[in-house]
C-alpha cells in the first residue's frame, strides 16, 4: 500500500503546480515509491493539467485528474480523497499558501493520531498578512463559540488524515461547497471522537496567479454555513 497521498486542488495555477510538486517530491523523497501525487483539477482554461502531465510524463507517482462536472474546491478534494491509495492523505493548497516543507511532518505525526491540522493559531503559526491574520483569528474565535469546535485554525484546509478515520466520515455531508467543508470535516471528526492534533504553520505569500474569491464573498459564504449548522443541529439533523 501506499504510504502516503498528497491531493492538490488545482484551478488556474500553471505556474503553481510543477515548482510545488517537485518541492514534495524532495522532501518526501525517503518515501520513494509510497508517495503519489494526485493533481485534481476542475479543467484549468490556463492549461494548468496539461503542464503537470508534460512535466511529469514517466513518473509513476503523480497522477492528473481532470474534472468537467460537478466543479468546485470540496468536490475535487472529494474526487482526489476517494481515488488516493495512501495509508495517510494529505490536502494542501498549490499557491505556496501552505508551505510545502511541512508536508513531512504532517506526514509523520499523523502516523500516530487521526487528524493533523496545519494551523495559523498554534502558538508558532502564523500568515504574512497582518490584518488578515487578526480578521481571520477574531473569525476562528467566533466560529469555535458558536460551533464548539476545539481547533484554532477552522478555516486551515492543510491537514493530514489516516485512512482508518477517513473511512468513518460522511462524505456526503462534508465535501462540497468551498473552504467550509473544512469546518464541516473538523465537526464530524469531533464528532466521532478521533484524535486532532494542531501543529503551527506559517502560511506563505500566494506565488503566482490569483486567488479564487474575494474575501466579502468568503465571509458570507461561511457565516451562512455556520447558522446552517447551528439551524439543523437545533432540530436534530447535524
Ligand atoms: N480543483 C479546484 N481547485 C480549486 C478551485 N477553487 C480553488 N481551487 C484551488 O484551491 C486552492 C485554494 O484556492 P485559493 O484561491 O488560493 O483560495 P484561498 O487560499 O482560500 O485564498 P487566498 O488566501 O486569497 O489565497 C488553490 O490550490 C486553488 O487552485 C476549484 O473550483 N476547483
Ligand atoms: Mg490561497
Amino acid at each position: 500500500m501506499t504510504d502516503l497521498s498528497i491531493v492538490l486542488p488545482t484551478y488556474n495555477e500553471r505556474d503553481n503546480i510543477v515548482p510545488l510538486v517537485e518541492r514534495l517530491l524532495h522532501g518526501l523523497s525517503d518515501l520513494g515509491d509510497g508517495l503519489e501525487v494526485i493533481i485534481v483539477d476542475d479543467n484549468s482554461p490556463d492549461g494548468t493539467a496539461a503542464l503537470a502531465r508534460e512535466a511529469f510524463a514517466g513518473d509513476r507517482r503523480i497522477r492528473v485528474l481532470v474534472r468537467t462536472t460537478d466543479r468546485g474546491l470540496a468536490r475535487a478534494i472529494r474526487a482526489g480523497i476517494e481515488c488516493a491509495s495512501g495509508h495517510i492523505v494529505l490536502v494542501m493548497d498549490t499557491d505556496f499558501n501552505h508551505p510545502p516543507d511541512q508536508a513531512p511532518l504532517l506526514y509523520n505525526i499523523a502516523r500516530h493520531v487521526d487528524l493533523v491540522v496545519g494551523s495559523r493559531f498554534a502558538f508558532g503559526g502564523g500568515m504574512p498578512s497582518r490584518t488578515r491574520y487578526v480578521l481571520s483569528y477574531v473569525y476562528n474565535l467566533f466560529m469555535r463559540f458558536v460551533l464548539g469546535t476545539r481547533i484554532n485554525d477552522n478555516l486551515s484546509g492543510l491537514f493530514a488524515i489516516r485512512r482508518e478515520a477517513l473511512q468513518k466520515l460522511d462524505f456526503d455531508k462534508i465535501f462540497w461547497g468551498y473552504g467550509d467543508y473544512f469546518f464541516r470535516l473538523l465537526l464530524m471528526s469531533q464528532r466521532l471522537g478521533l484524535r486532532h492534533v494542531e501543529v503551527p504553520v506559517l502560511y506563505g505569500e500566494r506565488r503566482n496567479g490569483q486567488s479564487k474569491i474575494g474575501i466579502p464573498s468568503i465571509f458570507l459564504l461561511y457565516t451562512r454555513e455556520v447558522f446552517r449548522i447551528v439551524a439543523l443541529r437545533f432540530v436534530g439533523k447535524w
